[in-house]
């Protein structure tokens, strides 16, 4: 069986850039994971924050080992870049900070274990991000942890998936559940999926595609319904390795006319951007953050979340297939192109596709944000189609998408790469008149009546310590932020062929570049404040236009 156990407890950190030779146990202090080194002095303003390569080392006894045969180490993040190093032995190099990667370290183990890992979020032109408007918090920030498995099992090291390909699906409307299993060494595969109320629905064979009949559809946020596959290893009776997911069957669609559709009905998609950090912790978020970051995003009535501007956590997407949310997932290849991360932002890519492939909340994969071929150059083009053929090749039922800056033009060539394109739209914001937002979408959908168009983000500053009794375009109050979203909610309500609305941001969030409104370091443009202490106006407008429930709202 698969044996994982958790190994954030009790590391040590050294904040100082030296060669692993010359390491020595002074001045490494006491830390426990998840960690970040850009936590306090990460969102003071001046974009002067640590970026550098530090050390974290950890001792683990024998003891101390889950059971198995052969064992793997697993880190479901570090910030950017990380060398890990196992007894003195060098596992690899993992570019890229928001992904799971894993080593194999069965052959190193001994009865004492010293595991040293270089953290780097140093600036570089090989791995992305390097130039966007948030924070790149560094440090070992997810868990890490030791899995121990048989000698046969399913392979843990394609890119970080835990061992088979898995997606649900309704096609004239049967259930297809697509199953493909990676195994390493011998063993027999069988497949049990079981419904909502653990009855089982199919026990047997692995067939791909296994097709069932009457499946409980997955319908979005009115009923997320989920079934479990429980995929499983054998010798004889002997259960060698055993992995389980959670999928939801649906079927979707985008009509350049009439929008996005789940099992064939309409399903206006309207809904949040979301970053992943909060005060002091940056990226490491705890269960309970992401729980009240659902719960938050679920109150205001938000049907669907772009998950911005890199892969979130494994268990906030958990949390999006159950709650029924409709997902854009992306990867960091923002604002700027390189030719030498190239093969960065494909292996991203490919991470997040692989890791991620399940998920009934997931319906586009999100190739790039505002990279546009005035600013970035002919390259980025040439990249464009490479990725999007990339996509397809890995998920042919999910969409492509790229996210474009407003100024960038409509008969752009990069618009015509991605199955859909969305716009950055923020008319009323750093540009005048919030009614251009719908002007420069209808021009589009008029020019390119058959391209499936959208709203990746749109948004304004509220920083809770402005006032101005008189509130206009630019002076970071809430109360122009609420003006604002009011307007954009009348161009929206207006135009059906939106496929989907993204309010730029669910939350404030650390951007150590900036320096405005009084509180430098940070992105205002949330709903709710940074410690999600705080509700702005704007978000009880969306609750009143999107939430199904009355409130009253006591100022
Ligand atoms: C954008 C970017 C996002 C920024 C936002 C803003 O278009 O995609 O990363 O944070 O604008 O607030 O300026």
């Amino acid at each position: 069986m698969r044996n994982i156990r958790n190994i954030n407890q009790n590391w040590m950190f050294l904040k100082e850039d030296v060669s692993y030779d010359l390491l020595t146990d002074k001045n490494f202090i006491e830390i426990d994971l998840p960690h970040t080194w850009n936590g306090i002095d990460g969102q003071d303003g001046g974009n002067d924050y640590i970026r550098d390569k530090f050390w974290y080392k950890k001792s683990l006894t024998r003891t101390e080992l889950p059971e198995g045969q052969k064992y793997f180490i697993e880190f479901k993040g570090v910030n950017s870049s990380s060398d890990v190093y196992f007894n003195g032995n060098h596992l690899g190099h993992h570019d890229g900070g928001y992904s799971t990667f894993r080593y194999e370290v069965t052959h190193y183990v001994d009865e004492q274990n010293e595991i040293y890992v270089l953290a780097d979020n140093a600036v570089n032109d090989r791995v992305y991000p390097q130039k966007a408007d948030f924070t790149f918090y560094g440090g070992i920030y997810r868990n890490v942890s030791i899995i121990g498995v048989q000698d046969s099992h399913f392979d843990l090291l394609h890119y970080g998936s835990k061992g088979a390909k898995v997606n649900a699906h309704v096609i004239d409307q049967k259930g297809h559940l697509e199953l493909e299993t990676y195994v390493i060494g011998k063993g027999k595969v069988s497949v049990e999926v079981k419904d909502q109320e653990g009855k089982s629905v199919y026990n047997g064979e692995p067939t791909n595609p296994i097709i069932l009949d009457n499946v409980h559809l997955w319908q979005g946020k009115e009923d997320p319904y989920l079934y479990t596959v429980d995929i499983k290893l054998k010798e004889g009776t002997k259960v060698l390795d055993s992995i389980e997911y959670q999928v939801g069957f649906r079927s979707f669609h985008f009509d350049s006319n009439d929008g996005f559709f789940l099992n064939g009905k309409k399903y206006p998609l309207r809904g949040v951007c979301r970053h992943q950090d909060r005060p002091k912790i940056g990226n490491a978020l705890t269960v309970k953050d992401h729980n009240e970051d659902i719960e938050l995003i679920k109150e205001v009535g938000a049907n669907t979340i772009r998950l911005a501007h890199y892969q979130h956590d494994d268990y906030f997407y958990d949390l999006c297939d159950k709650e029924g949310f409709i997902v854009w997932a992306e990867i960091p290849y923002i604002s700027k192109h390189m030719n030498h991360a190239n093969d960065n932002a494909k292996q991203q890519m490919r991470e997040l596709i692989i890791q991620q492939y399940h998920r009934p909340s997931i319906v586009t994969w999100g190739i790039s944000n505002e990279i546009t071929i005035s600013y970035a150059g002919k390259d980025c083009l040439a990249f464009h189609k490479k990725m999007n053929d990339l996509v397809h090749d890995l998920d042919s039922s999910r969409k492509t998408i790229i996210a474009n800056y407003m100024p960038a033009r409509i008969n752009n060539k990069l618009n015509r790469v991605p199955d859909i394109v969305s716009y950055n739209l923020y008319f009323g914001w750093y540009l005048p008149f919030t009614s251009l937002a719908g002007w420069k979408l209808d021009r589009y959908h008029k020019k390119y009546p058959n391209e499936i168009l959208g709203l990746s983000e749109y948004g304004a500053e509220g920083v809770d310590k402005v006032f101005n009794r008189f509130p206009r375009r630019g002076d970071n109050t809430e109360a122009y932020q609420a003006i604002y979203h009011e307007r954009m909610l009348d161009i929206i309500k207006a135009r059906d062929y939106i496929w989907g609305t993204h309010v730029w941001n669910m939350f404030d969030f650390a951007a150590d570049a900036r320096n405005q409104g009084g509180e430098p370091g940070m992105n205002h443009k949330g709903l709710i404040t940074f410690n999600r202490k705080r509700k702005k106006d704007a978000f009880f407008l969306y609750k009143a236009n999107w939430a199904k429930e009355p409130f009253v709202h006591l100022c």
